[in-house]
C-alpha cells in the first residue's frame, strides 16, 4: 500500500496531483488546512490543502487499501464491486484485511502528530525570534488534537467494519456517511437498521439501498419549513449565535424574502449595542430595502420595538455574535429571549464549525428554547455530515440553509430531500 501527501491550492489542485500519481483508484484518507511555502517551518505561507492520499501497491488489487479503494468507485458508479468473489468472501477478506490495514492508515496521522509536536517544541523558538505574531501555541495545540480525533475516529471506523457482517452496498455506503463526517456510531446504527430491513433479494441493487438508506435519514431529519407564518399572526424571529457567523446577512436575506417573495411588511430589530459597526451593517440593508430598523439594547427596549412595529406583518431580530464560553455574554441573551415573549429563537450556526464545538454552541444556546436551527455557508463545506449528528443529537429542526454572500439570493428554506441529498449525492448520481 502506498500512502502520499499532496498539496494544492485547492481540493481540486491537489485532486489533480492525486490522480496524476496514484490514479484514478485512489483513496482519500484526509484533508486538512496547511501553510505552505516558505517561512520556518512552512508555518507562514499561504494557506494551502494537504491531502493524504492512498492507493494498493498491487496491480490486482490484491491487498486491503485495494479493496477499500475500489469502494467509492462501486459508488460513484451504482454497482458491485467486481472480482472479489461472493459477497460473503469479500465481506470476510474487508474484515481480515482491515486489521492489518489500520495500521498503515494510521501511520502517516501518527507522523503528522509527530511533526505537529516537534513544530509545538519549536514554536517557543519561534514566538522569541518574532518572526510573526500570528503562530500561536493554542493553534498548533488545537491541530494536534484534531489529529487525535481523527485518528480515534479512523480506529473506530475500523473497529465498526470488523463488528458488523454489512453486506457490500453498504459498507460503501457506511465509508460514504463517514468521509461525510458522520458520527460513526450514527453511520453504524443506520447501516445495521438497513442490513436487518433490507430485503436480501434487493441487497444488491446499489440505488434500492441507498434509496432505502435515504428514506430512513428523511426520517429522522426534522425541518419547519421556514419561518413560522400563520395567517393573522406577527412573526418575531430573532437569529442568536457565535460571531461572524452570518446573522446579520442572513436577516437581511430573510427580510427580503418575506418582503419580495410573500409581500409582507418587514421591520428590522438590532439587539447590537456595543459594536456600532454591526448596527451600521443592518442600517444599511434596512436603507435598501426601504425597511424601518430600531437599535435596542435591553428587554424593555426589545419589548417596545415589537410594539411600535405592531403594523408589521415580520420582525426580525439581528444579534450580536456571542461566544458560547463567555458566561457573561450568554447571561446577556437568556436575558433579553429567555422569557415567554413570541418570538421564534433560531439558533444560527456555520456548516464549517466543528462538529464537537456545534454540539457546545447548541448546548449553551439552547437554553433558551429554540425555534429551529439555520446553517450558513454551506458554500465553503464539502462534508455536511455534522448536520445529521446534530439532528440525531439535539432533534432541532433545521429552518433554512445560506449558500453565499449575495442578499438575497443565497438562501433556501431547508428541506429534507436537500439535506440528504447534501449528505448522499442522489441527484448526482
Ligand atoms: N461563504 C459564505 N459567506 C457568508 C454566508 N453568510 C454570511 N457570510 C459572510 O460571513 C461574514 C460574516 O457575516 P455576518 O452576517 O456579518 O455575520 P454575523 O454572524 O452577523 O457576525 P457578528 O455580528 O460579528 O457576530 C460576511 O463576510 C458574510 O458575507 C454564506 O452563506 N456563505
Ligand atoms: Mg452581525
Amino acid at each position: 500500500m502506498q500512502i502520499k501527501k499532496f498539496r494544492g491550492a485547492d481540493m481540486q489542485e491537489a485532486l489533480q496531483h492525486v490522480k496524476r500519481e496514484l490514479g484514478q483508484d485512489a483513496i482519500i484518507l484526509s484533508t486538512r488546512q496547511v501553510r505552505g511555502g516558505g517561512g520556518t517551518f512552512g508555518l507562514f505561507g499561504k494557506p494551502m490543502l494537504e491531502v493524504t492520499a492512498a492507493r494498493d501497491a498491487e496491480e490486482n488489487g490484491g491487498d486491503a487499501a485495494g479493496l477499500l479503494a475500489s469502494l467509492p468507485n462501486a459508488f460513484a458508479k451504482g454497482r458491485r464491486v467486481r472480482g472479489a468473489g461472493t459477497e460473503s468472501d469479500l465481506v470476510k477478506q474487508i474484515l481480515a484485511r482491515n486489521q492489518i490495514d489500520t495500521q498503515s492508515l494510521l501511520a502517516p496521522l501518527q507522523d503528522e502528530i509527530q511533526e505537529l509536536k516537534e513544530l509545538l517544541h519549536h514554536a517557543g523558538d519561534v514566538q522569541r525570534e518574532s518572526v510573526r505574531e500570528s503562530v500561536s501555541l493554542s493553534q498548533i495545540q488545537s491541530e494536534i488534537s484534531e489529529m487525535r480525533q481523527t485518528l480515534q475516529s479512523l480506529s473506530a471506523q475500523s473497529a465498526g467494519l470488523r463488528e458488523a457482517e454489512y453486506a457490500e452496498n453498504l459498507v460503501v455506503l457506511f465509508q460514504q456517511l463517514i468521509f461525510n463526517g458522520m458520527e460513526e456510531k450514527f453511520a453504524r446504527r443506520l447501516i445495521e437498521e438497513s442490513m436487518k430491513n433490507i430485503p436480501v433479494g434487493e441487497m444488491e441493487d446499489f440505488a434500492y439501498v441507498k434509496i432505502f438508506l435515504a428514506r430512513m435519514l428523511m426520517k429522522i431529519l426534522k425541518v419547519t419549513g421556514g419561518i413560522r407564518t400563520e395567517p393573522n399572526r406577527q412573526t418575531i424571529a430573532a437569529l442568536i449565535g457565535p460571531t461572524g457567523v452570518g446573522k446579520t446577512t442572513t436577516v437581511a436575506k430573510l427580510a427580503s424574502e418575506q418582503m419580495l417573495k410573500f409581500r409582507r411588511k418587514v421591520g428590522l430589530i438590532t439587539v447590537d449595542t456595543f459594536r456600532i459597526a454591526a448596527v451600521e451593517q443592518l442600517k444599511v440593508y434596512a436603507k435598501i430595502m426601504g425597511v424601518p430598523i430600531t437599535v435596542v439594547g435591553s428587554k424593555q427596549e426589545l419589548r417596545r420595538a415589537i410594539q411600535e412595529f405592531a403594523e408589521c406583518d415580520a420582525i426580525f431580530v439581528d444579534t450580536g455574535g456571542r461566544s458560547q464560553r463567555d458566561g457573561l455574554q450568554m447571561s446577556e441573551i437568556y436575558r433579553m429571549f429567555g422569557g415567554d415573549d413570541p418570538i421564534d429563537v433560531y439558533l444560527t450556526m456555520s456548516v464549517t464549525t466543528k462538529d464537537s464545538d456545534q454540539s457546545e454552541i447548541t448546548r449553551r444556546f439552547g437554553q433558551i428554547p429554540l425555534a429551529g436551527v439555520m446553517y450558513t455557508k454551506l458554500d465553503e463545506s464539502t462534508t455536511f455530515g455534522s448536520m445529521f449528528n446534530h439532528s440525531i443529537r439535539f432533534k432541532t429542526p433545521v429552518a433554512y440553509l445560506t449558500t453565499g454572500q449575495k442578499v438575497p439570493e443565497d438562501i433556501e428554506v431547508a428541506t429534507k430531500e436537500r439535506l440528504v441529498d447534501l449528505l448522499l449525492n442522489i441527484v448526482g448520481n
